[in-house]
Protein backbone atom coordinates (compact mmCIF):
# COMPACT_ATOMS: atom_id res chain seq x y z
CA UNK A 1 0.00 0.00 0.00
CA UNK A 2 1.77 3.43 -1.14
CA UNK A 3 1.60 6.71 1.37
CA UNK A 4 -1.69 7.77 1.21
CA UNK A 5 -2.80 4.18 1.56
CA UNK A 6 -1.24 3.63 4.65
CA UNK A 7 -2.51 7.24 5.82
CA UNK A 8 -5.81 6.53 4.54
CA UNK A 9 -6.20 3.10 6.75
CA UNK A 10 -4.75 5.01 9.70
CA UNK A 11 -7.43 7.66 10.17
CA UNK A 12 -9.76 4.86 9.96
CA UNK A 13 -8.28 2.96 12.35
CA UNK A 14 -8.00 5.60 14.49
CA UNK A 15 -11.42 6.33 14.08
CA UNK A 16 -12.35 2.93 15.01
CA UNK A 17 -14.60 2.80 18.10
CA UNK A 18 -14.95 -0.58 17.89
CA UNK A 19 -17.24 -1.78 15.35
CA UNK A 20 -18.39 1.97 14.76
CA UNK A 21 -16.08 4.76 12.80
CA UNK A 22 -16.62 8.06 13.94
CA UNK A 23 -16.55 10.91 11.36
CA UNK A 24 -13.15 12.51 13.00
CA UNK A 25 -11.75 12.48 16.10
CA UNK A 26 -13.09 15.50 17.84
CA UNK A 27 -15.89 17.72 15.09
CA UNK A 28 -18.07 14.47 14.98
CA UNK A 29 -17.60 12.37 17.82
CA UNK A 30 -20.78 9.78 16.79
CA UNK A 31 -21.65 7.78 14.16
CA UNK A 32 -23.40 9.58 11.31
CA UNK A 33 -25.35 7.89 9.01
CA UNK A 34 -24.37 8.40 5.52
CA UNK A 35 -20.59 8.68 6.78
CA UNK A 36 -20.96 5.18 8.05
CA UNK A 37 -21.96 4.15 4.33
CA UNK A 38 -18.69 5.41 2.46
CA UNK A 39 -16.84 4.02 5.51
CA UNK A 40 -17.77 0.84 4.91
CA UNK A 41 -16.09 0.93 1.46
CA UNK A 42 -13.22 1.93 2.72
CA UNK A 43 -12.82 -0.73 5.27
CA UNK A 44 -13.73 -3.31 2.94
CA UNK A 45 -10.47 -2.99 1.58
CA UNK A 46 -8.97 -3.97 4.82
CA UNK A 47 -11.25 -5.90 6.27
CA UNK A 48 -14.22 -6.99 4.35
CA UNK A 49 -16.61 -8.08 7.83
CA UNK A 50 -15.88 -5.16 9.71
CA UNK A 51 -17.02 -3.15 6.70
CA UNK A 52 -20.42 -5.20 7.42
CA UNK A 53 -20.22 -4.75 10.84
CA UNK A 54 -20.33 -0.74 10.39
CA UNK A 55 -23.38 -0.93 8.43
CA UNK A 56 -25.02 -3.77 11.04
CA UNK A 57 -23.72 -0.87 13.93
CA UNK A 58 -25.52 2.12 12.26
CA UNK A 59 -28.78 0.12 12.00
CA UNK A 60 -28.83 -0.32 15.30
CA UNK A 61 -30.58 2.78 15.52
CA UNK A 62 -33.24 2.31 12.65
CA UNK A 63 -36.42 3.22 14.09
CA UNK A 64 -39.49 0.86 14.85
CA UNK A 65 -41.26 2.66 11.43
CA UNK A 66 -37.75 1.70 9.53
CA UNK A 67 -36.70 5.62 9.76
CA UNK A 68 -32.83 5.73 9.94
CA UNK A 69 -31.74 8.73 11.58
CA UNK A 70 -28.65 10.52 10.63
CA UNK A 71 -26.84 10.17 14.05
CA UNK A 72 -26.72 7.11 16.77
CA UNK A 73 -25.02 8.59 19.15
CA UNK A 74 -22.04 7.24 21.47
CA UNK A 75 -23.33 7.44 24.99
CA UNK A 76 -19.67 7.28 26.17
CA UNK A 77 -19.08 11.04 24.33
CA UNK A 78 -18.83 14.33 27.19
CA UNK A 79 -22.28 15.86 27.15
CA UNK A 80 -21.63 19.04 25.01
CA UNK A 81 -18.86 17.48 22.55
CA UNK A 82 -21.13 17.81 19.53
CA UNK A 83 -24.49 20.17 19.61
CA UNK A 84 -27.58 19.20 19.11
CA UNK A 85 -26.50 16.42 21.50
CA UNK A 86 -29.02 12.98 22.37
CA UNK A 87 -31.11 14.65 24.28
CA UNK A 88 -31.94 17.69 21.59
CA UNK A 89 -33.94 15.65 19.84
CA UNK A 90 -36.90 14.07 21.87
CA UNK A 91 -36.40 10.48 20.08
CA UNK A 92 -37.40 8.36 22.88
CA UNK A 93 -40.10 6.30 21.81
CA UNK A 94 -39.26 6.45 18.31
CA UNK A 95 -35.41 5.09 18.35
CA UNK A 96 -35.13 1.31 19.58
CA UNK A 97 -34.83 1.26 23.26
CA UNK A 98 -32.13 2.64 25.09
CA UNK A 99 -29.95 3.64 22.00
CA UNK A 100 -30.03 7.19 21.55
CA UNK A 101 -30.68 8.28 17.96
CA UNK A 102 -31.50 12.45 16.09
CA UNK A 103 -34.71 12.32 14.53
CA UNK A 104 -34.21 13.55 10.96
CA UNK A 105 -32.19 10.82 8.14
CA UNK A 106 -29.42 11.40 5.61
CA UNK A 107 -28.93 10.20 2.12
CA UNK A 108 -29.20 6.63 1.54
CA UNK A 109 -25.87 5.55 0.43
CA UNK A 110 -26.30 2.15 2.26
CA UNK A 111 -27.33 0.12 -0.10
CA UNK A 112 -25.01 0.81 -2.66
CA UNK A 113 -21.95 0.68 -0.38
CA UNK A 114 -23.32 -2.62 0.48
CA UNK A 115 -22.91 -3.73 -2.95
CA UNK A 116 -19.75 -1.81 -2.84
CA UNK A 117 -18.35 -3.93 -0.27
CA UNK A 118 -19.32 -7.29 -1.91
CA UNK A 119 -17.85 -6.06 -4.90
CA UNK A 120 -14.93 -5.53 -2.98
CA UNK A 121 -14.83 -8.91 -0.99
CA UNK A 122 -15.32 -11.18 -3.91
CA UNK A 123 -11.24 -10.62 -3.81
CA UNK A 124 -10.79 -12.04 -0.54
CA UNK A 125 -11.55 -15.81 -0.19
CA UNK A 126 -14.66 -17.85 -0.03
CA UNK A 127 -14.96 -17.73 3.59
CA UNK A 128 -14.66 -13.47 3.76
CA UNK A 129 -17.41 -14.13 0.88
CA UNK A 130 -19.50 -16.37 2.67
CA UNK A 131 -19.37 -14.30 6.28
CA UNK A 132 -20.40 -11.51 4.27
CA UNK A 133 -23.38 -12.68 2.31
CA UNK A 134 -24.63 -14.01 5.79
CA UNK A 135 -24.08 -10.08 6.79
CA UNK A 136 -25.82 -8.82 4.00
CA UNK A 137 -28.86 -11.80 4.55
CA UNK A 138 -28.95 -9.76 7.78
CA UNK A 139 -28.95 -6.19 6.63
CA UNK A 140 -31.34 -6.49 3.43
CA UNK A 141 -34.72 -6.74 5.45
CA UNK A 142 -33.58 -3.56 7.05
CA UNK A 143 -32.35 -2.05 4.36
CA UNK A 144 -35.37 -2.94 2.24
CA UNK A 145 -37.28 -1.13 5.46
CA UNK A 146 -35.47 1.93 5.34
CA UNK A 147 -35.87 2.84 1.75
CA UNK A 148 -39.88 1.57 2.05
CA UNK A 149 -40.01 4.20 4.66
CA UNK A 150 -38.15 7.13 2.65
CA UNK A 151 -41.06 6.13 -0.17
CA UNK A 152 -44.20 5.72 2.04
CA UNK A 153 -43.40 8.77 4.88
CA UNK A 154 -41.19 10.82 2.52
CA UNK A 155 -42.84 10.44 -1.13
CA UNK A 156 -46.62 9.25 -0.23
CA UNK A 157 -47.79 10.02 -3.75
CA UNK A 158 -45.69 8.58 -5.63
CA UNK A 159 -43.35 11.01 -7.04
CA UNK A 160 -39.98 9.38 -7.14
CA UNK A 161 -39.13 12.73 -5.21
CA UNK A 162 -38.42 12.04 -1.72
CA UNK A 163 -38.93 15.56 0.47
CA UNK A 164 -35.95 16.85 3.30
CA UNK A 165 -37.81 18.77 5.98
CA UNK A 166 -34.09 20.11 7.07
CA UNK A 167 -31.01 20.79 5.61
CA UNK A 168 -29.31 17.96 7.99
CA UNK A 169 -30.97 15.47 5.73
CA UNK A 170 -29.23 16.64 2.84
CA UNK A 171 -26.36 16.08 4.09
CA UNK A 172 -24.78 19.25 2.06
CA UNK A 173 -26.35 20.97 5.41
CA UNK A 174 -24.84 24.56 3.99
CA UNK A 175 -25.23 24.67 0.40
CA UNK A 176 -27.01 27.57 -1.32
CA UNK A 177 -29.65 25.81 -2.56
CA UNK A 178 -31.60 26.19 1.09
CA UNK A 179 -30.85 29.75 1.06
CA UNK A 180 -34.60 31.35 0.01
CA UNK A 181 -35.94 28.76 2.01
CA UNK A 182 -34.04 29.48 5.00
CA UNK A 183 -34.49 32.97 4.28
CA UNK A 184 -38.20 32.99 5.01
CA UNK A 185 -37.44 31.37 8.24
CA UNK A 186 -36.62 34.77 10.94
CA UNK A 187 -33.08 33.92 12.90
CA UNK A 188 -34.97 35.50 15.82
CA UNK A 189 -37.15 32.47 16.29
CA UNK A 190 -34.22 29.92 16.67
CA UNK A 191 -32.92 29.35 20.29
CA UNK A 192 -29.35 29.96 20.53
CA UNK A 193 -27.14 27.10 22.10
CA UNK A 194 -23.54 26.56 22.10
CA UNK A 195 -21.16 26.20 18.96
CA UNK A 196 -18.46 23.56 20.09
CA UNK A 197 -17.81 23.14 15.97
CA UNK A 198 -16.46 26.47 16.04
CA UNK A 199 -13.87 25.70 19.38
CA UNK A 200 -12.82 22.45 16.77
CA UNK A 201 -12.51 24.18 13.48
CA UNK A 202 -11.42 28.05 14.74
CA UNK A 203 -12.17 29.75 11.48
CA UNK A 204 -16.20 30.26 11.18
CA UNK A 205 -15.82 31.22 7.75
CA UNK A 206 -15.62 27.44 7.05
CA UNK A 207 -18.61 26.71 8.76
CA UNK A 208 -22.46 28.00 8.95
CA UNK A 209 -22.90 31.09 10.71
CA UNK A 210 -24.57 31.40 14.23
CA UNK A 211 -27.87 32.28 12.50
CA UNK A 212 -27.99 29.01 10.34
CA UNK A 213 -27.55 26.94 13.40
CA UNK A 214 -30.80 29.13 14.85
CA UNK A 215 -32.40 28.28 12.23
CA UNK A 216 -31.52 24.54 12.03
CA UNK A 217 -32.82 24.59 16.09
CA UNK A 218 -35.84 26.52 14.65
CA UNK A 219 -36.67 23.16 12.28
CA UNK A 220 -35.33 21.07 15.00
CA UNK A 221 -38.09 22.60 17.63
CA UNK A 222 -41.16 22.06 14.86
CA UNK A 223 -40.77 18.44 14.63
CA UNK A 224 -40.36 17.46 17.87
CA UNK A 225 -43.37 20.05 18.21
CA UNK A 226 -45.32 17.48 15.91
CA UNK A 227 -43.64 14.58 17.83
CA UNK A 228 -41.93 13.36 14.86
CA UNK A 229 -45.20 12.85 13.05
CA UNK A 230 -44.27 13.15 9.49
CA UNK A 231 -47.53 13.46 7.86
CA UNK A 232 -48.51 15.96 9.53
CA UNK A 233 -44.88 17.71 8.72
CA UNK A 234 -45.61 17.07 5.03
CA UNK A 235 -48.40 19.37 5.30
CA UNK A 236 -47.15 22.56 7.51
CA UNK A 237 -43.70 21.71 8.01
CA UNK A 238 -41.32 25.49 7.02
CA UNK A 239 -38.79 23.65 5.49
CA UNK A 240 -39.93 21.25 2.62
CA UNK A 241 -37.90 20.41 -0.36
CA UNK A 242 -37.88 17.67 -3.20
CA UNK A 243 -34.00 17.24 -2.81
CA UNK A 244 -32.86 15.82 -6.21
CA UNK A 245 -29.64 14.97 -5.28
CA UNK A 246 -30.81 12.71 -1.81
CA UNK A 247 -33.62 11.31 -4.84
CA UNK A 248 -30.81 9.75 -6.97
CA UNK A 249 -28.94 8.68 -4.35
CA UNK A 250 -31.84 6.56 -3.27
CA UNK A 251 -32.84 5.74 -7.16
CA UNK A 252 -29.34 4.65 -7.01
CA UNK A 253 -29.26 1.93 -3.58
CA UNK A 254 -32.29 1.01 -5.37
CA UNK A 255 -31.01 -0.36 -7.94
CA UNK A 256 -28.10 -1.82 -5.91
CA UNK A 257 -30.96 -3.17 -3.63
CA UNK A 258 -32.00 -4.95 -6.69
CA UNK A 259 -28.79 -6.78 -6.50
CA UNK A 260 -28.68 -7.60 -3.10
CA UNK A 261 -32.17 -8.90 -3.37
CA UNK A 262 -30.82 -11.97 -5.82
CA UNK A 263 -27.99 -12.61 -3.31
CA UNK A 264 -29.61 -12.77 -0.91
CA UNK A 265 -31.99 -14.99 -2.71
CA UNK A 266 -35.41 -13.06 -3.13
CA UNK A 267 -34.94 -12.28 -6.85
CA UNK A 268 -38.65 -11.38 -7.30
CA UNK A 269 -38.00 -8.69 -4.81
CA UNK A 270 -35.51 -7.07 -7.41
CA UNK A 271 -38.19 -5.88 -9.59
CA UNK A 272 -39.57 -4.36 -7.74
CA UNK A 273 -36.62 -2.67 -5.93
CA UNK A 274 -35.95 -1.74 -9.98
CA UNK A 275 -39.03 -0.11 -10.35
CA UNK A 276 -38.77 2.04 -7.50
CA UNK A 277 -35.47 3.20 -9.11
CA UNK A 278 -37.52 4.41 -12.38
CA UNK A 279 -40.19 5.76 -10.82
CA UNK A 280 -37.57 8.72 -9.07
CA UNK A 281 -35.79 8.40 -12.37
CA UNK A 282 -38.80 9.59 -13.87
CA UNK A 283 -39.22 11.81 -11.04
CA UNK A 284 -35.91 13.43 -11.66
CA UNK A 285 -36.36 13.91 -15.41
CA UNK A 286 -39.80 16.26 -14.32
CA UNK A 287 -36.89 18.27 -12.32
CA UNK A 288 -34.38 18.33 -15.26
CA UNK A 289 -34.05 21.88 -17.07
CA UNK A 290 -33.40 21.80 -20.25
CA UNK A 291 -32.04 25.25 -20.67
CA UNK A 292 -29.81 25.07 -17.91
CA UNK A 293 -28.99 21.47 -18.26
CA UNK A 294 -28.90 20.45 -14.84
CA UNK A 295 -31.62 19.36 -12.07
CA UNK A 296 -33.74 21.54 -9.47
CA UNK A 297 -34.48 21.01 -6.41
CA UNK A 298 -38.74 22.01 -5.59
CA UNK A 299 -39.18 24.09 -2.55
CA UNK A 300 -42.47 22.88 -1.70
CA UNK A 301 -43.24 26.06 0.75
CA UNK A 302 -42.34 28.79 -2.08
CA UNK A 303 -43.33 26.62 -4.66
CA UNK A 304 -40.82 27.38 -6.75
CA UNK A 305 -37.45 24.87 -8.58
CA UNK A 306 -33.98 26.16 -6.79
CA UNK A 307 -32.38 28.61 -8.85
CA UNK A 308 -28.57 28.31 -7.35
CA UNK A 309 -26.33 26.22 -9.20
CA UNK A 310 -24.87 23.71 -7.54
CA UNK A 311 -23.24 19.70 -7.70
CA UNK A 312 -26.99 18.56 -7.19
CA UNK A 313 -27.75 19.65 -10.39
CA UNK A 314 -26.02 16.39 -11.58
CA UNK A 315 -28.63 14.05 -9.52
CA UNK A 316 -28.96 12.40 -12.89
CA UNK A 317 -25.35 10.90 -13.29
CA UNK A 318 -25.66 9.61 -10.11
CA UNK A 319 -29.37 8.49 -10.28
CA UNK A 320 -28.46 7.14 -13.52
CA UNK A 321 -29.79 8.78 -17.05
CA UNK A 322 -30.26 8.41 -20.62
CA UNK A 323 -27.03 8.40 -23.01
CA UNK A 324 -27.92 12.35 -24.23
CA UNK A 325 -28.55 13.99 -20.37
CA UNK A 326 -25.85 11.75 -19.80
CA UNK A 327 -23.34 13.87 -22.38
CA UNK A 328 -24.66 17.38 -21.33
CA UNK A 329 -24.13 16.54 -17.83
CA UNK A 330 -20.60 15.49 -18.92
CA UNK A 331 -19.85 18.66 -20.85
CA UNK A 332 -21.17 20.55 -17.76
CA UNK A 333 -18.55 18.58 -15.42
CA UNK A 334 -15.96 19.44 -17.58
CA UNK A 335 -16.66 23.30 -18.10
CA UNK A 336 -15.64 26.89 -16.45
CA UNK A 337 -18.53 26.64 -14.25
CA UNK A 338 -17.40 23.39 -12.49
CA UNK A 339 -14.12 21.16 -13.11
CA UNK A 340 -13.08 22.89 -15.50
CA UNK A 341 -12.64 26.08 -14.20
CA UNK A 342 -9.18 27.57 -14.62
CA UNK A 343 -8.67 29.01 -11.33
CA UNK A 344 -9.13 25.47 -9.90
CA UNK A 345 -6.14 24.03 -8.14
CA UNK A 346 -7.15 20.76 -9.28
CA UNK A 347 -9.89 19.93 -11.87
CA UNK A 348 -12.20 18.31 -9.56
CA UNK A 349 -15.85 19.84 -8.96
CA UNK A 350 -16.84 22.31 -6.72
CA UNK A 351 -19.84 22.16 -4.73
CA UNK A 352 -20.76 25.17 -6.22
CA UNK A 353 -20.50 26.34 -9.15
CA UNK A 354 -18.04 28.91 -9.57
CA UNK A 355 -19.95 31.12 -11.64
CA UNK A 356 -22.61 30.98 -9.21
CA UNK A 357 -23.42 34.38 -6.97
CA UNK A 358 -23.62 32.28 -3.93
CA UNK A 359 -20.30 30.41 -4.49
CA UNK A 360 -17.86 31.17 -1.59
CA UNK A 361 -14.52 29.24 -1.56
CA UNK A 362 -13.76 28.71 2.11
CA UNK A 363 -17.48 28.23 3.30
CA UNK A 364 -19.59 25.05 4.71
CA UNK A 365 -20.95 23.08 0.97
CA UNK A 366 -20.67 26.38 -1.02
CA UNK A 367 -18.04 26.13 -2.79
CA UNK A 368 -15.25 23.66 -1.28
CA UNK A 369 -14.54 20.48 -3.18
CA UNK A 370 -15.82 17.23 -1.24
CA UNK A 371 -14.12 13.94 -2.15
CA UNK A 372 -17.00 11.45 -1.56
CA UNK A 373 -19.10 14.01 -3.51
CA UNK A 374 -16.67 13.37 -6.64
CA UNK A 375 -17.06 9.76 -5.48
CA UNK A 376 -20.67 9.50 -6.38
CA UNK A 377 -20.10 11.19 -9.30
CA UNK A 378 -17.12 9.24 -10.45
CA UNK A 379 -19.52 6.16 -9.74
CA UNK A 380 -22.29 7.25 -12.13
CA UNK A 381 -20.10 7.57 -15.12
CA UNK A 382 -18.27 4.92 -14.84
CA UNK A 383 -21.52 3.40 -14.44
CA UNK A 384 -22.83 4.74 -17.56
CA UNK A 385 -19.63 4.07 -19.53
CA UNK A 386 -18.03 7.30 -19.07
CA UNK A 387 -14.83 5.90 -18.39
CA UNK A 388 -12.16 8.53 -19.79
CA UNK A 389 -14.15 11.21 -17.53
CA UNK A 390 -14.31 8.79 -14.10
CA UNK A 391 -10.55 7.80 -14.48
CA UNK A 392 -9.66 11.58 -14.80
CA UNK A 393 -11.88 12.51 -12.07
CA UNK A 394 -10.61 9.67 -10.01
CA UNK A 395 -6.71 9.89 -10.66
CA UNK A 396 -7.19 13.87 -10.08
CA UNK A 397 -8.79 13.32 -6.88
CA UNK A 398 -6.24 10.89 -5.86
CA UNK A 399 -3.35 13.94 -6.86
CA UNK A 400 -5.62 16.31 -4.61
CA UNK A 401 -5.75 13.77 -1.88
CA UNK A 402 -1.51 13.02 -1.70
CA UNK A 403 -1.00 17.12 -1.38
CA UNK A 404 -3.83 17.70 1.34
CA UNK A 405 -4.40 14.23 3.13
CA UNK A 406 -7.78 12.39 4.26
CA UNK A 407 -9.10 16.21 4.99
CA UNK A 408 -12.58 17.40 5.20
CA UNK A 409 -12.96 19.57 2.63
CA UNK A 410 -10.45 21.55 -0.02
CA UNK A 411 -10.38 25.03 -0.91
CA UNK A 412 -10.66 24.97 -4.72
CA UNK A 413 -8.82 27.63 -5.53
CA UNK A 414 -5.78 27.61 -3.64
CA UNK A 415 -6.14 23.76 -2.69
CA UNK A 416 -5.91 24.55 0.99
CA UNK A 417 -7.53 21.65 3.22
CA UNK A 418 -10.32 22.47 5.61
CA UNK A 419 -12.68 21.45 7.93
CA UNK A 420 -11.50 18.41 10.45
CA UNK A 421 -8.06 16.62 9.17
CA UNK A 422 -8.42 13.24 9.63
CA UNK A 423 -11.97 12.35 8.31
CA UNK A 424 -13.57 9.14 7.38
CA UNK A 425 -15.22 9.16 4.60
CA UNK A 426 -12.26 10.95 2.65
CA UNK A 427 -10.17 8.28 3.90
CA UNK A 428 -12.80 5.85 2.68
CA UNK A 429 -13.09 6.93 -1.00
CA UNK A 430 -9.24 7.46 -1.10
CA UNK A 431 -8.75 3.25 0.20
CA UNK A 432 -11.65 2.75 -2.63
CA UNK A 433 -9.91 5.03 -5.32
CA UNK A 434 -6.75 3.82 -4.67
CA UNK A 435 -8.04 0.18 -5.71
CA UNK A 436 -9.21 0.36 -9.00
CA UNK A 437 -7.26 0.67 -12.00
CA UNK A 438 -9.27 2.10 -14.79
C1 LIG B 1 -24.70 17.75 10.89
C2 LIG B 1 -20.52 14.17 9.57
C3 LIG B 1 -21.52 15.15 8.99
C4 LIG B 1 -21.83 14.88 7.52
C5 LIG B 1 -22.63 16.01 6.87
C6 LIG B 1 -21.89 17.33 7.14
C7 LIG B 1 -21.72 17.54 8.64
C8 LIG B 1 -23.19 17.77 10.65
C9 LIG B 1 -22.59 19.03 11.24
O1 LIG B 1 -20.98 16.46 9.19
O2 LIG B 1 -23.00 17.66 9.23
O3 LIG B 1 -25.23 16.52 10.49
O4 LIG B 1 -22.49 19.10 12.46
O5 LIG B 1 -22.21 19.95 10.48
O6 LIG B 1 -22.56 18.38 6.57
O7 LIG B 1 -22.77 15.79 5.50
O8 LIG B 1 -22.55 13.70 7.40
O9 LIG B 1 -19.37 14.12 8.80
Amino acid sequence: MDELGQQAADVLRRNDRGGWTRPSPELYPHQWSWDAAFVAIGWAHLDPIRAVAELQSLFVGQWSNGMLPHVVFDPTVAAGAYEPGPEAWSSAGHSPFGVATSAICQPPVHALALQRVREVSTGSGPEVLDAVDTAIADLYPRLARWHRWLRSARDPHGTGLITILHPWESGLDNSPRWDDALARIDPSVGPDGPRPDLDVVGDPAQRPTDDDYRRYRFLLERLIAVDHDQAQALRSHPFRMHDVWFSAILAASDDALADLAVVVGMPEAAEGHRADGDNTRAGLDRCWDTDLARCRDIDLVGGAPVAADTIAGFAPLVAGTNIDRTAKLVDRLWSPSYAGNPSLTWALPPTTAVDDPAFDARSYWRGPQWPPMTWLLWRGLRRAGHRRSASRLRQTALDQLRATGCTEYVEPCTGEPLGSRDQSWTAAVALDWLATTD
